[in-house]
């Protein structure tokens, strides 16, 4: 089919999707597409959340306004299958791609399961083909991985016997539909042709901005914009140290430094979580040395930001040691296990570092987590006899904690504060002892 014959199907929304990968990327856009009118196939490797959503039951955890209902709606009115079979990719004029692409331990990006995929489509896709990848990936990998691969396993040479390019996703838990159809996208395409029939695609579900590009730029975009907000963070928490070391606090010069024109300091805190920042710098950074690129800055900022943790480690060690105690032997209570605040999400979360930390070191941890399954136990009951709370995460349901109450169940009154979400005066009046990452002149 060509590329006018497949814009034609698409427009008349006659053509043939499939998605393969239906996590908290995936499943949204399949949805998404089936609503739009579209026959969507979600490909899926584990056979219980084929199942699963075959119910229409959302496999995601957390709060996601509206995807479960959208997805009981498409399963039931046809729209939407999910099966763990390739085979069926034969009959589909469209295929995106949305698996994921972590870094291991030494930050070399693993392109397992975007290869196993890519693998698997091209041994069964039929000639005219438009395969678009979402997932994230390093400067280069659509020209030197996605696109051999595609052609080897199927004998079709791009551009010819099958159109290529990159939709990088830009979504966010809690509110991944809302962000799929509501934020910008850039598509990058083999060909401006190609980028054309893809932006006519995405303009069935995607109401904002939809930005031409080639596919290296598109792949330039995305990781760029998520190191950028590492750097930014960063620089935050290296100010948090200095406040800290100069009896400042960083809450108030961060609220002064924004007063000045053109600048936005963000929030430092206990280090930086979740699926996506934490990564994607590496796959900015991933090859480029090997061009002869000096990458000073990108690794610095995720060496700050990786460091944070054990910096909070320290804070409560030197809070306890001001009351006469140390780490071992206490008990201590962490609030806030998520990532980030109101979310359930606790993929690279700073306070399972803190919490292992705290183990190794002899204390025993209680955890609360308003959101986290397993640990939304009382509050109170599990402050009782603790020497120290540790306040990690911002979620909404800690800012009208009783202090007071607090105070009153522990059996040291230390509160250390980790995003300044009390004040001095209000722990000071609840009889607390108040520690706070920034603030150099805490503990009275
Ligand atoms: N964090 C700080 N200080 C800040 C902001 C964040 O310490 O000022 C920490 C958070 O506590 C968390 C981590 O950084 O542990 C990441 O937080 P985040 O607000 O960046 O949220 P994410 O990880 O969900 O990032 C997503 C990204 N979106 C996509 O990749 C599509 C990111 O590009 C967005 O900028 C971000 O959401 C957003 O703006 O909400």
């Amino acid at each position: 089919m060509s590329l006018p014959d497949l814009k034609r199907k698409i427009e008349n929304r006659e053509a043939c999707l499939a998605v393969i990968g239906l996590g908290y990327v995936g499943l949204p856009v399949a949805c998404a597409f089936a609503e739009a009118g579209f026959n969507v196939l979600g490909i899926e490797l584990r056979a219980e959340r084929v199942a699963k959503l075959n119910r229409g039951e959302s496999p995601i955890d957390g709060q996601e306004p509206g995807l479960e209902e959208l997805l009981m709606t498409t399963v039931a009115g046809g729209k939407f299958r999910a099966t763990t079979s390739y085979e069926k990719l034969k009959q589909t004029d469209v295929v995106l791609i949305a698996v994921e692409t972590p870094v291991d331990v030494h930050n070399i990006p693993q392109y397992r399961a975007l290869k196993a995929s890519l693998q698997s489509l091209s041994y069964v896709m039929k000639p005219g083909t438009l395969v678009v990848i979402e997932s994230t990936i390093a400067p280069g990998t659509m020209k030197e991985t996605v696109l051999p691969l595609l052609e080897k396993g199927s004998s079709l040479k791009v551009n010819q016997g099958f159109y290529l390019g990159n939709c990088p996703e830009r979504v966010m838990p809690g509110r991944l539909l809302q962000n799929l159809r509501q934020v910008s996208r850039v598509v990058g395409g083999m060909t401006p042709e190609t980028t054309d029939v893809i932006i006519s695609l995405y303009r069935c579900v995607v109401q904002a901005d939809l930005d031409p590009a080639d596919c290296v730029t598109a792949e330039l975009v995305k990781t760029a914009e998520n190191a950028y907000r590492d750097v930014q963070i960063a620089f935050a928490n290296e100010v948090a140290l200095i406040c800290e070391a100069a009896g400042g606090d960083v809450w108030k010069v961060r609220e002064l430094v924004n007063k000045s024109p053109g600048r936005q300091m963000l929030l430092p805190g206990a280090g930086v979580g979740g699926h996506c920042i934490p990564k994607d710098p590496w796959l900015l950074a991933y090859g480029a040395e090997d061009k002869g690129v000096p990458l000073r800055l990108i690794p610095a900022a995720r060496a700050v930001n990786d460091s944070m943790p054990q910096h909070v480690v320290n804070l409560i060690a030197h809070a306890l040691g001001s009351m006469g105690k140390g780490i071992e032997g206490s008990r201590i209570l962490v609030m806030g296990y998520a990532y980030l605040e109101n979310s359930d999400d606790t993929r690279n979360s700073p306070s399972e570092v803190v919490v292992k930390r705290l183990q190794e070191m002899g204390a025993e941890v209680a955890i609360h987590d308003p959101n986290v399954s397993g640990y939304k136990k009382d509050l109170m009951s599990l402050a009782k006899g603790c020497h120290a709370v540790v306040l990690m995460v911002r979620h909404k349901e800690y800012s009208d904690l009783d202090l007071r109450e607090l105070k009153n169940a522990l059996d040291t009154p230390l509160l250390v504060d980790c995003r300044r979400l009390y004040t001095e005066d209000l722990a000071h009046e609840a009889g607390l002892s108040y520690f706070c990452l920034g603030m150099g002149n805490t503990g009275s």
